[in-house]
């Protein structure tokens, strides 16, 4: 005989739970759809492609060690015996002796970072460069899931440059480019919203952006973390003290929260280091000796910020006592101090009178800006307020 009280519904829990469900609130902000596309051992990716006599090869990218050269990559070949970026080449030649290196060749890399950035804006126009061969992609507004759309844009970049990229799909721009490292190379990694707790638990925080190894070896010494779990532990206040500005976003940061929008890039036109002097300069010989310091300072900037942007122009800015200004510009691919010097010589005889002594020099360069279809200005960041919240 089966017992009917067997059948009955649990009333009484099914109530509290289902009265426990919240509806979503009705201004919560849409889970983004991040993809992190970064281009597998991309300059020697591009020479093997070249020479395919060297594919399967171990292949450096840079300096000959004759020149007391440094490499810029290398492939998956060479990385199996310890090979790595930045590495001096002779030490590299010392783990692989069979290492074929290869000169770097920046104007073929930038002509396939623009094909594969034209990729990218077939898809979204927002599109945030971080270097040649890397970009976040912002695809919210797409309904197909993001997986999908990551999938396809790596096929496309092979089938249009013969070159395998890897992919990282998540909510941000952290995670995202956090998984695009876990399947390396061409592959890809999704982290959906539902599974970052479990992802951020035991993921080693020298993983997060920012966290190098100073920060690293600190919160192991200091506070005995290792991993993001670890760190969740530590308030917001906590970490501010120890690690200031930062320590609060480690706070997000070790929770995979990251609101950074993507930023399409504004193209950078030039570049300038400009000065203004506590005493004006009243002779020639004063602002030459002043324009091979900022002439010192700029070539600093440009290795630092624009190491592979090819120049058009260099310029010379003057501002007199008077406010009154000037700039002297020419055509020239090369900033060297004697080219500036001519600038500024024909500045100076711009001085209408004797009395319009100089307060302010600036040096400069233009860039040629290679790929003209790229956006001069920020587009407007989408949002999406009445959109569902779409599938990774
Ligand atoms: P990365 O994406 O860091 O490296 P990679 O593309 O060669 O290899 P991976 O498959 O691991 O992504 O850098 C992109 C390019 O930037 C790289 O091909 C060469 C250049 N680069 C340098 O010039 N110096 C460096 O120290 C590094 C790390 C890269
Ligand atoms: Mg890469």
């Amino acid at each position: 005989m089966v017992n009917p009280s067997a059948f009955r519904l649990p009333v009484l829990p099914l109530f509290r739970y289902l009265s426990s469900i919240q509806p979503p609130a009705p201004n919560a902000a849409p889970a983004r759809k991040i993809i992190h596309v970064d281009m597998d051992c991309f300059y020697a990716a591009v020479e093997e492609r070249e020479r395919p006599d060297l594919r399967g090869r171990p292949l450096g990218v840079g300096g000959s060690r004759e020149r007391r050269g440094v490499l810029t990559t290398c492939n998956y070949e060479a990385r199996k015996y310890g090979v790595k970026s930045a590495m001096p080449t002779f030490m590299a030649l010392a783990r692989c002796p069979q290492l074929v290196i290869v000169p770097t060749n920046f104007d073929l890399y930038r002509a396939e970072s623009a094909r594969v950035r034209a990729i990218f804006r077939e898809y979204t126009p927002l599109v945030e460069p971080l270097s040649l061969d890397e970009a976040y992609l912002d695809v919210s507004h797409l309904p197909q899931p993001a997986t999908d759309i990551a999938r396809e844009i790596r096929d496309r970049i092979f089938a249009v440059t013969g070159l395998t990229a890897s992919a990282g799909i998540a909510p941000n721009k952290m995670l995202a480019k956090i998984a695009s490292d876990l399947n390396k190379p061409n592959g890809q990694h999704t982290v959906k919203p539902a599974a970052i707790a479990a992802f951020m638990v035991a993921l080693p925080v020298n993983r997060i952006h920012g966290i190098g190894e100073v920060t690293a070896r600190r919160l192991a010494d200091e506070i005995a973390v290792q991993t993001c779990g670890q760190l969740q532990a530590f308030g917001r206040d906590d970490l501010r003290a120890r690690f200031g500005k930062f320590g609060a976003d480690l706070y997000d940061r070790c929770r995979g929260i990251d609101s950074r929008p993507v930023e399409p890039a504004r193209i950078r036109k030039s570049l300038s280091n400009e000065n203004t002097f506590d005493e004006n300069l009243t002779t020639l010989a004063q602002c030459r000796e002043r324009l091979a310091g900022l002439h010192a300072d700029l070539l600093t900037d440009l290795e630092k910020q624009e190491r592979i942007r090819p120049v058009s122009k260099l310029f010379v800015k003057l501002k007199f006592a008077d406010f009154s200004h000037t700039t002297v510009e020419r055509g020239g691919t090369e900033p060297a101090l004697p080219a500036y010097e001519v600038l500024l010589a024909e500045g100076w005889q711009r001085r209408e009178e004797k009395r319009r002594v100089v307060r302010l020099l600036g040096v400069g360069v233009r860039f040629q800006l290679a790929d003209q279809s790229e956006p001069e200005t920020i587009p407007k960041q989408n949002s999406h307020p009445n959109q569902l919240v779409f599938g990774l």
